[in-house]
């Protein structure tokens, strides 16, 4: 069934039972001079996730994408990933499933094998010049009805992990704190480290200048991973992580 969205949440919506893909329909709308729009869709034909990389989205999943505009030298927008990736994130923590946050932008479940399973992802992307934002582009799956048959494997769903929320009061709840965070840049960073699964790892961040082994220390503004290596700290923007992975 077609979610049905209440008239008070921050952004005025766009809902389509099908779409090809909610960032690209987004991106029409940003070039269209939109702001604070949200485009929703309960499937994807053509989902798409970092580095070209495909989404699977099947039908009663959550897949938005928010045009906004802020007024942002281009290098804090990678926040904005950080910001929807802790909505979305508490939101799946009220509905009931422990989730938490990779860098830069994972949500994960722990799963019985201490392993973790993705629950969702988020894809930004922007127009502009150096010193000034135009467009953004945030985009945020979030599998939510489907079976882990349907799903890549090391996946998940909230309905596979135990819980059935509403779709539309979790895509309220999720836009709600993503709106809260963007106005309070400021809390983003205090916010994602409370919920970051990748902070005192052992790990292997594998970017287009080669593989940085180490321990992740912190996230600095606007999003930046510390990773402490044995010649001494390193930092790698989200933009440059192909993969991460727990060493
Ligand atoms: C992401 O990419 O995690 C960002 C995904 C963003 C999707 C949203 S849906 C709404 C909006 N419209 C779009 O077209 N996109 C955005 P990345 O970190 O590159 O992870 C992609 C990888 O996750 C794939 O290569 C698969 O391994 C895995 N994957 C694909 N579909 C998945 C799913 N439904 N659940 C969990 N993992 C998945």
């Amino acid at each position: 069934a077609a979610l049905e969205f209440g008239l008070d949440a921050p952004f005025s919506v766009e809902h389509h039972a099908s779409l090809d893909s909610t960032n690209r329909r987004a991106r029409e709308l940003a070039e269209g001079g939109a702001n604070d729009v949200a485009v929703v869709a309960d499937a994807q034909t053509g989902g798409r996730g970092r580095l070209d990389r495909e989404w699977t989205s099947p039908p009663g999943g959550v897949y938005l994408s928010v045009v906004c505009r802020p007024e942002l030298p281009m290098a804090r927008a990678p926040l904005f990933t950080l910001a929807a990736a802790v909505a979305a994130t508490r939101a799946a923590r009220e509905a009931g499933v422990d989730a938490r946050i990779k860098w830069p932008n994972d949500v994960l479940v722990p799963d019985d094998e201490g392993g973790t399973r993705k629950l969702a992802g988020v894809l930004t992307e922007a127009r502009g010049e150096t010193d000034r934002v135009e467009w953004l582009v945030v985009g945020v799956g979030v599998n939510v009805e489907a079976t882990r048959e349907e799903l890549p494997a090391g996946a998940t769903s909230l309905r596979a992990e135990g819980v059935d929320p509403d779709r539309r009061a979790f895509v309220q709840r999720l836009l709600e704190t993503f709106h809260d965070l963007r106005r309070d840049l400021d809390a983003v960073l205090p916010a994602w480290r409370e919920l970051a699964l990748t902070l005192g790892q052992r790990v292997r961040v594998e970017t287009p200048g080669g593989e940085v082994v180490g321990r992740a220390v912190d996230v600095e503004s606007p999003g930046t991973l510390v990773v402490e290596t044995d010649d001494g700290p390193v930092r790698v923007t989200a933009g440059d992580c192909e993969h991460l992975r727990p060493l």
